[in-house]
């Protein structure tokens, strides 16, 4: 199956997870799912779920799990019966990706600026035990106002740990605002670089453009690589695109049905 096909299935879904629960971080979920679907159908490279030499993939910003869930279900990793449960009084994957759910997640995370840091411990310890799986981790553009990213990421710098991978999601927009209105990030990739990374800047929803940034990582030897991703929340449903109000909200039936024949 094309990567489209993927990305548009991991949209539907979102749509079906965040109307059936009446939750949300939509906005946030379908931000991302070009970067999901092209890591989980492309990138990744991992046997199994279980397999040692797996690469891991954390999403950082932890309350887009919708995106992930649904990626992970496409994968075949967990069941449509568990994602019927998503966010709902006793079912099996809560509203913020969560390691105890079983399904392929690699961190517990949703309070922000925890998995880079994350991310950087794996990778320093792949390195330590000679293992070749790389470490990925998707961070919120509105997540890199945390002090401890940027300690995570000066730490990678100067552990040169070219088998770690940051993306950005750039949607530009955070919960109550917009990213250069709350905190501005620029000039972003020269910040990376000046921590030591080697950075690439692309169109998050260009999936040949994310296949190949994906696939050539490190982008430069002894250095970690951050992809910038400039995207735009809510992404693939034309009322919720770059609108605020869908970081929480739920859809309602009739917006329901209207999100799923734009994705048809
Ligand atoms: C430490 C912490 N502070 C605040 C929050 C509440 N919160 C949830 S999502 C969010 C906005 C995140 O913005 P961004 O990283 O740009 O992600 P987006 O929703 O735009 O994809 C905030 C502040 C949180 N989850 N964790």
């Amino acid at each position: 199956m094309e990567l489209e096909e993927r990305a548009k299935n991991v949209r539907r879904r979102i749509i079906e997870m965040v109307s059936k629960s009446k939750s949300s971080h939509v906005g946030a979920a379908l931000s991302i799912a070009d970067i999901v679907a092209a890591l989980y159908f492309s990138a990744l490279r991992r046997t199994t779920v279980q397999a040692q030499e797996r690469d891991r993939f954390i999403l950082s910003k932890g309350h887009a799990c919708a995106a992930l869930y649904a990626a992970l279900a496409e994968a075949g990793c967990i069941s449509q019966e568990e994602l019927d449960g998503f966010y709902i009084d006793g079912g099996k994957l809560p509203g913020h990706a969560t390691l105890s759910c079983g399904a392929g997640v690699e961190a517990s995370t949703g309070s922000l600026g925890h998995g880079l840091p994350i991310a950087a411990g794996i990778a320093l310890s792949a390195r330590i035990d000679k293992k070749g799986f790389r470490t990925f981790a998707l961070l919120g553009d509105g997540e890199c106002d945390e002090g401890s990213v940027w300690e995570a990421a000066m730490f990678a710098g100067n552990a040169k740990l070219d088998n770690l991978i940051a993306i950005v999601d750039y949607n530009k927009l955070q919960a109550f605002g917009y990213t250069k209105e709350v905190l501005d990030l620029e000039p972003l990739a020269k910040k990376w670089e000046a921590f030591g990374w080697a950075a690439r800047e692309i169109d998050g929803h260009d999936l040949k453009a994310l296949d190949s940034a994906l696939n050539s990582v490190p982008f430069e030897k002894g250095k970690p690589s951050v992809i910038i991703a400039h995207t735009t929340k809510g992404k693939g449903v034309s009322f919720m695109e770059g609108r605020i109000e869908w970081h929480y909200k739920s859809p309602d039936p009739e917006q329901r049905r209207r999100a799923l024949e734009e994705l048809q």
